[in-house]
């Protein structure tokens, strides 16, 4: 879990690094936390306990490097559990999707936090801008490992990029086997940018290649959409 100073597990601990302060307020005029450190702490599931704190990776940076100035986009996180390996579960802690995009897998093994891979997609390159509001997870290219279907493009289970189909950030998302007599999974999502998205509303895609199966014309943000088999 996201954590900073301030934080208090479930036995009434703090949770600080050395050299940080408990009591620190890092607010600003307009009460954005745009300073200060950041932490992941890996929690007892039973008693809440901290077990483990790191500093978060990424930090903030540039604020205005996530697509804003006044702190909204810098603080835009998503974060799931992958099998990336096909056998043990992953921690995912993703950071930005509108503008650059960061994605840090971290494995809790014999009570040690390691940073497994970290993948990051620079601004203006061709994986950055294509986050939803939501990640999926699944085996999309059949090798017996988990990808990261992260809105319009796909991580590898070993950090490295799949695919970007470049269509943009979306607000809605659904992965599955929707069509079962076409091999493979395949996604449907829906989008906002329609200069990214070529004024395509929502598409379905190839799971594994990003290849658009079908999509539905729009001169607008389509909000909202949804897909059933
Ligand atoms: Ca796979
Ligand atoms: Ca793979
Ligand atoms: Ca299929």
């Amino acid at each position: 879990m996201k954590t900073a100073p301030g934080s208090i597990d479930g036995l009434g601990n703090n949770v600080l690094l050395p050299g940080d302060s408990a009591t620190a307020d890092y607010r600003n005029s307009g009460g954005y936390v745009l300073s200060g450190p950041e932490y992941l702490t890996i929690f007892d599931g039973l008693t809440g306990q901290a077990l483990a704190t790191t500093p978060y990776t990424p930090g903030r940076g540039t604020v205005s490097d996530w697509g804003d100035s006044y702190g909204n986009r810098v603080d835009r996180f998503l974060a799931g559990v992958a099998y990336l390996d096909g056998s043990r579960p992953t921690l995912l802690m993703c950071r930005g999707y509108y503008t650059k995009t960061h994605i840090a897998a971290w494995d809790w093994r014999d009570r040690q936090l390691t940073k497994r891979w970290q993948f990051d997609a620079a601004n203006g390159t061709a994986y950055a801008g294509q986050g939803n509001h939501q990640l999926s997870i699944a085996d999309v290219d059949s090798d017996g490992k988990q990808e990261i279907i992260y809105g319009s493009m796909t991580v590898d289970d070993n950090g490295t990029g799949l695919y970007s189909t470049g269509l943009g950030h979306g607000d809605a998302l659904h992965v599955s086997d929707f069509n079962p007599t076409r091999p493979g999974l395949e996604v449907f999502a829906v989008h906002e940018d329609m200069g990214s998205s070529g004024n395509r509303g929502s598409t379905f895609r190839d799971a594994a290649t990003g290849s658009i199966l079908y999509s539905t014309p729009a001169t607008g943000d389509t909000g909202r959409g949804v897909i059933m088999d």
